[in-house]
Order: C-alpha cells, then sequence, then structure tokens
C-alpha cells in the first residue's frame, strides 16, 4: 500500500533543491548546500505549513537531549566506565531532524555515530551505553521499531537497507528505510552496490551520508576526487541532496520529500548532510594531530552550531525561554543520569562474550577465534 504524499508546499520540492536532478544537469556550481534556517537563526525560506512549533520545539529537546547524553558518554568513557565511544557532538541537526522525519515503523540502519538518530527513533539511552558497555542488550531494537545495532564495518549497512526496503516493496507494504553513514564510506565498494541495487529495484531508501569532514583522519578531498557526495547519485540515476546538516529544518523537509517519494514508487535518494564533528573519531584519538581544533571550533561551533541556531529561532518566535530551557536541561539530565544507572546496574561484561550472538549457531571461524584468544573463563581457569 502506497502512502500519499502530503507534500511541503513552501519547501522547494526535492527537484528544486541544490544538488537534484543532476541527471542532465553539471554538478559544478551546486555545491552550495540547501538551508532553510540561517545560523542566525532567521528562516530562508518559508515552513508555513511544513514545521509547526511542536515540531520544532521537539527537535530542540532531542537535539538537547542528545547533546547532554553525548558528552556524558565521553566522560564516563574517561572514567573507565566504558569501554570506548565514537562521539557526535556537532551533528545533531543532521540525525534528529532525519529520524524525526521516519514513520514508527520504517528501517533504521545506524553507523558507530549515529545514537542520535536512534534515540530519536524510539532507542532507549540505556541501550546505547550498554552497547559500548559490550553487552549484547545494546544491539536490541525497542518493541514496535526496526532499529538495527550500531554497524562498525564500513558501508556493509547499506545494502542491508537496500534489502528491508525491497522486501517491504515486494510485500505491498509502505515501509522505507534510512540508512546512516560517512563521507568515507562512499568510497567503499559497498556503497556502490547498493546505490545501484536500490536502483534498479527502486527501493523506497533514503541513503543519509553525513559528510562531516574528515574519515577519522583523513580530511575529504584526500579520499575522492569528486567535489561533493551528492553529485554520485547522477550515476544511479537517482536525485542526489546536498543540504546543510547543521539546519535541522532543511533536513527534515529533505528527507521527508526523499520518503514520501520512495514509499510513491519514486525509488531511493541519496543525502548528503553538510556537517562537523567536534570531538575526536572516536575516544581512542586526538584530533589535534591532524587538524586545528581552534581553527576549527570558530568556523563551526560558534557559527555554525545546529542547536544554537534553533535556539535563537525559537527565541525570536517566542516559542521558547529562559524557564522553558532551566526546565528542559532538569528533564534531560534526569533522563542521562536514569540510563546510566540503568546500564551500570548490569553485571559487567565477559571478554568471551564478543563471541557470542555473531551468528545464531557458533561458525567455526569465530569458535577457532575463541579457542586461540584464550579468553574463555575455562581457560583463564586454568591458566
Ligand atoms: C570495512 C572497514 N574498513 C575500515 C574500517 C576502519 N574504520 C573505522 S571508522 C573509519 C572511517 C570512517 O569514516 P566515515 O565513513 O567518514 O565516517 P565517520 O567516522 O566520519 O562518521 C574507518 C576507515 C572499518 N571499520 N571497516
Amino acid at each position: 500500500m502506497m502512502i500519499q504524499s502530503q507534500g511541503h508546499p513552501s519547501a522547494p520540492p526535492i527537484e528544486e533543491q541544490p544538488g537534484a536532478g543532476m541527471r542532465q544537469e553539471d554538478m559544478r556550481g551546486l555545491l552550495e548546500p540547501y538551508q532553510v534556517l540561517a545560523p542566525d537563526g532567521e528562516l530562508r525560506h518559508s515552513i508555513e505549513g511544513a514545521i509547526d512549533e511542536d515540531l520544532m520545539i521537539q527537535m530542540y529537546e532531542k537535539m538537547v537531549l542528545t547533546r547532554m547524553f553525548d558528552r556524558k558518554a565521553v566522560n564516563l568513557q574517561r572514567q573507565g566506565r566504558m569501554g570506548t565511544y565514537a562521539p557526535y557532538e556537532g551533528q545533531e541537526a543532521a540525525q534528529v531532524g532525519s529520524a524525526l522525519a521516519l514513520s514508527p515503523h520504517d528501517w533504521l540502519f545506524p553507523s558507530y555515530r549515529d545514537h542520535a538518530a536512534a534515540v530519536t527513533h524510539g532507542q532507549s539511552l540505556s541501550r546505547v551505553l550498554l552497547y559500548w558497555m559490550g553487552h549484547m542488550e545494546g544491539s536490541i531494537s525497542p518493541e514496535g521499531r526496526h532499529i538495527m545495532p550500531p554497524c562498525v564495518p564500513i558501508a556493509t549497512h547499506l545494502t542491508h537497507a537496500v534489502g528491508t526496503a525491497w522486501a517491504a516493496k515486494l510485500k505491498g507494504e509502505s515501509q522505507a528505510s534510512i540508512v546512516y553513514f560517512g563521507e568515507g564510506a562512499t568510497s567503499e565498494g559497498d556503497f556502490h552496490e547498493a546505490l545501484n541495487f536500490a536502483g534498479v529495484y527502486q527501493t523506497a531508501t533514503v541513503f543519509f551520508c553525513q559528510n562531516n569532514g574528515y574519515a577519522i583522519s583523513v580530511p575529504f578531498h584526500a579520499q575522492s576526487a569528486s567535489r561533493t557526495i551528492a553529485q554520485r547519485a547522477a550515476a544511479y540515476d537517482m536525485p542526489g541532496v546536498r543540504v546543510d546538516g547543521n539546519d535541522v529544518f532543511a533536513v527534515w523537509l529533505t528527507v521527508r520529500e526523499a520518503i514520501e517519494r520512495g514509499l510513491n514508487g519514486g525509488g531511493p535518494t541519496l543525502i548528503e548532510a553538510v556537517t562537523f564533528r567536534y570531538g575526536p573519531h572516536t575516544t581512542s584519538d586526538d584530533p589535534r594531530k591532524y587538524r586545528d581544533q581552534a581553527r576549527i571550533s570558530a568556523e563551526w561551533r560558534e557559527q555554525r552550531d545546529p542547536i544554537e541556531r534553533l535556539k535563537l529561532h525559537l527565541l525570536k518566535r517566542g516559542a521558547w525561554s529562559e524557564e522553558h530551557e532551566a526546565r528542559l536541561m532538569e528533564r534531560v539530565s534526569a533522563l542521562i543520569e536514569a540510563a546510566v544507572d540503568e546500564a551500570e546496574s548490569y553485571p559487567k561484561s565477559r571478554p568471551e562474550e564478543m563471541f557470542m550472538h555473531v551468528s545464531a549457531d557458533m561458525l567455526w571461524p569465530v569458535a577457532e577465534q575463541r579457542e586461540q584468544s584464550g579468553l574463555c573463563a575455562e581457560r583463564q581457569g586454568e591458566a
């Protein structure tokens, strides 16, 4: 069953946005990302009839919650209470805006950095922590949602997202999929295979690339001669849209449009959300070794922050106040503390658990690695 596109009368359709409709277009000159909410909190396009104040506040509250959660997770790792962690601070608008555009039954395939998206779609904060604490419970989708475990191998989950959307299409179900990945993933073969398949079978898949500038220490220009990720859509004859990933309105509108089009038989869309990760790749690296953090901070955190720009907008509209902010911070702190307590109430995970749950029955290469690792409790007991 197809859903009817509700459309967004005041937002330009995807085909008219910069970076879209590249089938005949020359991409040169289409580098400017689609933006609705400028960094000063002013609107560049009317969003009347598309995004109302309730949705704006929901966006703001989710972005604040996920930022505070991300900072807490980094602190837990620094205190030795969690193994490692991949922070996403700076990328909240891309993740929250895109996930809020989904319907509850849509499939979400996150990478290791996409917890704000997973949480927005219904994953619990405690499960995110449990994942990084080495518990398999951290990989379980909440009841009634289709949220896959964070994918660490780069780009392998893109084909999975095509598979679920294709299956839904074959079954006649109105169910889309969204898959999150970084710009580095677009240099992997799996990226191209997934886009090719999605194009051939016209699946309702949204390929959501967060171009955050760096693949670990490698800047985008050093790993690709393409000027944009969005232009790669042209090779698979699908729309490619370059959007300001720090603009939650532009992200929401673009993803909503892509999903509606996909479910109406229009096939997949490649979205490039231009954003930036403020912190390290994971808690195991030091970004000062490969970039100037002070300059980055001045260019991104101080001038283009996704949360600050929405707050400015809400204040200008009279839809937010410092009292609202204080109450929100109290609520958010309580939620995060409760999640930490819950995650830490689990017994410490055992190293040999990493070999379990790879597949329903343990395959021989995994059994062999388990044996060789010397991590089995029996072996340690023997030593
Ligand atoms: C198949 C595979 N190759 C290499 C790695 C090691 N690796 C981990 S993260 C990463 C960089 C990924 O960068 P990007 O796709 O831009 O995502 P980001 O981390 O910036 O979100 C690499 C190469 C991996 N996890 N999987």
